[in-house]
């Protein structure tokens, strides 16, 4: 494996459909002999599989037939597709075979294709090959893993935007505009001996024209806080003690019967997760035990779990049983409870007060408490209001702007930041122009490690290892 990643340019292949039976998947290959390699795989229906060399199939088209072993034998229809190099995926020759969605059938057919010259691919290794052949650059390889593991429409949406390439776009502009000061100065260095050197500085000075860059990367790298909601999602945990109805108002935010709801305290040992999609905001809804005192072993293990969950959330729901008086450990923790990240929800409201109406106006008033019924659905949609309110505050509501979700984008537009930051002080102390243009050069090269045409040693480790295989 060289620097950027496995060095040979041979043909590889893989499952590329997921893992699992399905109706369909899909063997793709790639390289010089890929569609060489599935054609001697393949004998296309309506013919005794003499005329093949004469009829060779066309590129892009799918032609129907079976999948056979090298040794003769049939092991499945399906189509084989080929496409011709540049306008492929990978920028190289490519061949899928669409067979059905067997795991043998699959494993059997990349087996032939090993045999027949082929390579297994390493994991991210058709991703790879197309930024090394130019075909995608690196915001728009990561952006095709964000997309496959979307968990709501929306996230997809946004990640394919991405994959078409809206922050490599957002990149170049400012990347453009910064290489352009960059030349200017280096110019007005090279011809420092001509009386009118200075005509190459940007209008308005060269310093005013950088700290507007380095503002306009720092205004696109503060849309990340807002924009690893919509891709990290938030995680709530709803909270209380045992019996208040936790697990009940989980199924109905879930509207289904995920978790056991039982009328004897202490049921749910396991932190219980399930996913929600709120305004296109992956929320990961966690059900914990309660936080009573453990009676056994196992029930002190699901109180520090439910510790664990706690900290771990965003967001808090505390329940409160609506229907009778609060006790001492339900008061401390009200106490404990921050208002920035926290939701009071009284439940069982269809049965009587319990609570005291005092207590609840206080409630009401100091922890705007929401009174709820998981039972009879009552308050539920208030509540998926109010937590959506919280759970989005600040996030993308639409994708018409663009916005970072990816956390290496920030850091390197943090760090192009920097460097221009320097070449202002430095500029302001009266430093030679020499320093300025090496610390501009430097803020090039960050932005172009962002798209990945800076620093290609080591991107293999660094965006490609992490995919699958087959992808
Ligand atoms: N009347 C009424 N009973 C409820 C309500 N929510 C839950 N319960 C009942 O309270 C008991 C405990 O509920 P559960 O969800 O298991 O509580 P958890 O221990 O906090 O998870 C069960 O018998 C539920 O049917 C509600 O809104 N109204
Ligand atoms: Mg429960």
């Amino acid at each position: 494996m060289n620097e950027a990643g496995p060095p040979d340019h041979g043909t590889i292949v893989a499952i590329s459909s997921p893992p699992g039976k399905g109706g369909i998947g899909v063997v793709r290959l790639s390289g010089p002999r890929a569609a060489a390699i599935a054609r001697r795989l393949f004998r296309p229906a309506g013919g005794d599989g003499a005329d093949r060399q004469e009829a060779p199939d066309e590129p892009g088209r799918a032609r129907f037939g079976t999948f056979v072993s090298a040794a003769g034998e049939t092991i499945d229809h399906g189509y084989l597709v080929t496409l011709a190099p540049p306008r492929t995926f990978t920028g190289e020759e490519t061949a899928e075979l669409w067979a059905h969605g067997s795991p043998a059938v699959l494993r059997l057919l990349v087996e032939e294709a090993v045999a027949g010259g082929a390579r297994p691919a390493t994991p991210g290794e058709f991703s790879l090959r197309a930024f090394l052949r130019g075909r995608i650059d690196a915001t728009q390889a990561e952006a095709i893993r964000d997309l496959i593991e979307a968990r709501t429409a929306f996230q997809a949406k946004v990640a394919h935007d991405q994959v078409m390439g809206r922050i490599s776009a957002a990149v170049d502009r400012i990347k453009d505009r910064l290489a352009e000061a960059a030349a200017r100065l280096e110019a007005s260095i090279e011809f420092s001996e001509e009386p009118e050197a200075g005509r190459f500085q940007p209008e308005g000075g060269l310093v005013a024209e950088v700290r507007a860059i380095r503002q306009e990367i720092e205004r696109l790298a503060g849309t990340y806080e807002r924009g690893r909601r919509v891709r990290d999602g938030a995680k709530v945990a709803l909270v209380g003690p045992p019996n208040v109805g936790k697990s009940s108002l989980f199924n109905r935010l879930l509207e289904e019967e995920r978790a056991i709801v039982t009328p004897v305290a202490g049921t749910t040992r396991d932190p219980i997760e399930e996913t929600l999609d709120l305004r296109g905001i992956p929320v990961t809804l966690v059900d914990t035990a309660g936080l009573h005192e453990a009676a056994d072993e196992a029930g002190a293990e699901a109180v520090r779990r439910a510790r664990r969950a706690l900290e771990e959330a965003d967001v808090l729901i505390a329940v409160l049983d609506w229907s009778r008086a609060l006790r001492e450990d339900e008061r401390a923790l009200l106490r404990t409870l921050d208002p920035a990240r926290s939701l009071l929800v009284l439940n069982k409201a269809d049965l009587p007060c319990g609570l005291g109406m005092d207590r609840v106006l206080y409630l009401r008033r100091r922890h705007a408490a929401l009174e709820v019924s998981a039972l009879q659905g009552e308050g539920i949609e208030d509540l998926r209001g109010r937590l959506a309110g919280m759970v989005c505050a600040g996030a993308p509501a639409s994708r018409e702007e663009a916005f970072l979700t990816n956390v290496r984008h920030r850091d390197l537009l943090q760090r192009a930041a920097a460097a221009l930051a320097r070449a202002e002080s430095a500029a302001a102390d009266g430093a030679g122009e020499e320093y300025l243009a090496l610390d501009l050069r430097e803020g090039l090269d960050r932005l172009g490690e962002i798209t990945g045409e800076v620093g290609v040693e080591g991107i293999y480790e660094r965006i490609f290892k992490n995919f699958c295989i087959g992808k």
